[in-house]
C-alpha cells in the first residue's frame, strides 16, 4: 500500500458532518471513512463523550480513526491507545462547581417549557452538558423540542443568564446539538484537540457548525487548520472526495 500523505490530517466533526445530528453513522459513511484512511491520517473531534461517539460511530471507534477526540478533545485517543483527559472538577473546584450545579438546576426548576424528562445536567470528564428538556427525552421528544426552541430560545436565553452571572469563572457555553449546551473553560473548545497534532503542518478540518457562536467556529477559524464547511454527511463526502480520492481514480 502506498504510504499516506505525510503531515497531512482529515479531522472531522461527529453530528451534522458525518452522520445526522445524534444518529448512528450509515454503512456508507462508515466504509467511506476506511477507504479514506488509506491515503489520509484521519481525526475525528466531537462536543459529545465516548459514549455517544461509540454509539454513532461504532464501538470499534478508537481503533477505526488514528485520533478520536471526545469532549472536544479534553479526552483523547491515538491508535486506540488513551493520550490525555482533562477534569472539569479540577478546574473549577468543588465549591465553584456546586454553586454552578445549583444555580443552574434552580433555574431549570423555574422554566416553563411544556415538557421535562431527566438528566438536566450530564457530568462528563472535561466538561457539563446541560439541557433544559432533559437528555432522556424521546427522538421525538427532542425534535420537538429543537423546534420549539428555535422560536423560544430557551437555550439562548439561559446561556445569557449563566454567561453573565458566571462571568468570574471564566467558562464557555457552547450549543452545538439539539437539546443541550456545553459548558467548558474558555480554551477548551474544538481548538484544544491541536495539542495532540504537532506532527502535522496541514491539517484540514471539516464541520457543519463553522458560524461565530457554533460548536466548530474556533477550530474552523484557527491559524493551524483549513476549515471546510458542510452542509451534511453526502456534503462532507463529496469534498472530501474531490480534495483527496479525485486523483486516485485518474
Ligand atoms: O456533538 C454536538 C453535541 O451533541 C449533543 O448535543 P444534543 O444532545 O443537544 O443534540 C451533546 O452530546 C453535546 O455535548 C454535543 O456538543
Amino acid at each position: 500500500m502506498a504510504a499516506r500523505i505525510p503531515g497531512l490530517i482529515a479531522l472531522f466533526d461527529v453530528d451534522g458532518t458525518l452522520t445526522a445530528p445524534r444518529k448512528v453513522a450509515t454503512t456508507k459513511m462508515l466504509e467511506f471513512m476506511q477507504e479514506l484512511k488509506k491515503v489520509v491520517t484521519v481525526g475525528v473531534v466531537g462536543g459529545s463523550d465516548l459514549v455517544k461517539i461509540s454509539e454513532q460511530l461504532g464501538n470499534t471507534v478508537i481503533n477505526d480513526y488514528d485520533y478520536v477526540f471526545a469532549e472536544n478533545g479534553l479526552v483523547a485517543y491515538k491508535g486506540g491507545n488513551l493520550i490525555g483527559t482533562q477534569s472539569f472538577k479540577s478546574y473549577l473546584g468543588e465549591d465553584k462547581l456546586k454553586e454552578f450545579i445549583n444555580f443552574t438546576l434552580h433555574y431549570i426548576a423555574d422554566l416553563d417549557i411544556p415538557i421535562k424528562r431527566g438528566t438536566f445536567i450530564e457530568f462528563r470528564s472535561g466538561m457539563l452538558n446541560v439541557s433544559p428538556i432533559g437528555r432522556n427525552c424521546s427522538q421525538e421528544e427532542r425534535d420537538e423540542f429543537e423546534k420549539y426552541d428555535k422560536v423560544h430560545n430557551i437555550r439562548s436565553k439561559m446561556v445569557s443568564v449563566l454567561r453573565e452571572k458566571f462571568a468570574h469563572f471564566n467558562l464557555t457555553f457552547s450549543i452545538g446539538g439539539q437539546i443541550s449546551f456545553d459548558v467548558f473553560p474558555r480554551g477548551w473548545d474544538k481548538t484544544y484537540c491541536l495539542r495532540y497534532l504537532d506532527e502535522f503542518h496541514d491539517i484540514h478540518f471539516f464541520g457543519d457548525k463553522t458560524y461565530k457562536g457554533g460548536n466548530d467556529f474556533e477550530i474552523y477559524e484557527s491559524e493551524r487548520t483549513k476549515g471546510h464547511t458542510v452542509t451534511s454527511p453526502d456534503d462532507t463526502v463529496k469534498l472530501c472526495t474531490d480534495f483527496f480520492l479525485s486523483e486516485q481514480d485518474g
